[in-house]
């Protein structure tokens, strides 16, 4: 296919067109999700930039500011991107909330939070009529080559995808920014280990460097173009009951958080009882310490009393000794 043909493809996409027709769904919404600095909000100027081939604008605001809630900028009728906050450490708190964007439980344009505990259940059960059914989320992982992933975070990854896989319905797509300035190849044969097939290499358009290059522009309206192919096959393969899996999925990230308040509860446990091991330890020392002590003075005092007996015996062993020569002389 050439560029104008997948432009068209693109643009002409809509549910209504999908054999069996739209199953609910009216919007694909492109759900960008990856580590704090990687280029999220840089990949959607990009896309944007190139989508709509005129000026550059920073539309994302990239560059100025850390993005801190889900934006979503409309590349087409049927098509929305959607910007993230970055994540700063992957833990359980982070995950889940991007389990919670990737099962659509969490409604768009609000702050991205990191809630501890059961607030996210509460932020999820408060979303319920604020979530629209008929958005298709497609997950998108953003990563930029010049950072390694370490051999963790490939496991933790790696779960992440499975469980996006699980919650969208589509295998998650990967991102790579940065391609002329990083590690590519090693960076992708990563991410191909962890079983990812639909890989893209780009070189984000900035304020500095947007230059149209054909490769930029193939790459991206590829990139959107593998998009609604997955979309497509998803509605007309998989039976589609936007309701009724909005439950399956919030019952999903629900047994996740769950999962993850418990084993946070009894990591604590385990804290508590491994400090009460040391404190035992520690009085069972000072108490081992305070015997041993106790049992030091004793012998001194024995000792002691030994000499004074010895003195003792020596004096009148003495006195005898001087009472016999008084009787002599
Ligand atoms: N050279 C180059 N610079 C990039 C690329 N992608 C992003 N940048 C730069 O990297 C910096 C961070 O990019 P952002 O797009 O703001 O990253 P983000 O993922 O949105 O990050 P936060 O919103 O801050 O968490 C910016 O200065 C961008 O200009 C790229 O592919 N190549
Ligand atoms: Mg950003």
């Amino acid at each position: 296919m050439d560029m104008d043909e997948l432009r068209h493809a693109i643009n002409n996409f809509s549910f209504d067109r999908c054999k069996g027709g739209n199953q609910g769904f009216n919007r694909i919404l492109i759900q960008l999700f990856g580590w704090l600095g990687h280029g999220m909000s840089s990949f959607i100027n990009t896309c944007v930039y190139i989508w709509q081939d005129g000026e550059y604008q920073s539309w994302a605001k990239a560059e100025r500011n850390f993005t801190w809630e889900r934006i979503e900028h409309k590349l087409t009728n049927n098509i929305t991107l959607v910007d993230n906050r970055g994540l700063s450490t992957m833990d359980s708190y982070e995950i889940g909330e991007i389990y919670a964007q990737l099962g659509n439980l969490l409604p768009l344009g609000q702050a991205v939070e990191w809630t501890k505990g059961f607030k996210l259940v509460n932020r999820i059960l408060k979303s319920e009529k604020l979530v629209k059914y008929s958005d298709f989320i497609v997950p998108v992982y953003v990563h930029s080559a010049r950072r390694t992933i370490y051999p963790e975070e490939m496991n933790e990854l790696e779960n992440v995808f499975k469980a996006a896989r699980r919650l969208t319905g589509v295998c998650p797509i990967v991102v790579l920014t940065h391609k002329s300035s990083g590690n590519v190849t090693d960076t992708e044969k990563m991410f191909r280990d962890m079983g990812v097939d639909k890989i893209f290499l780009f070189e984000n358009c900035t304020s500095e460097d947007h230059v149209k290059t054909r490769g930029r522009h193939e790459e991206v309206l590829k990139f959107l173009y593998e998009v609604i192919k997955d979309v497509q096959f998803a509605v007309e393969h998989q039976p589609q009951d936007p309701v009724k899996e909005s439950i399956e999925r919030k019952n999903f990230v629900m047994s996740y958080i769950n999962k993850c308040e418990l084993q946070a509860k009894q990591e604590e446990i385990e804290v508590q009882r491994a400090l009460e091991r040391v404190r035992l330890e520690k009085k069972k020392e000072e108490e081992e310490e305070e015997e041993e002590i106790k049992r030091q003075k004793e012998r001194e005092r024995q000792d002691q009393a030994m000499e004074e007996e010895l003195q003792a015996e020596q004096e009148r062993l003495r006195k005898k000794e001087k009472k016999k020569w008084k009787l002599f002389r």
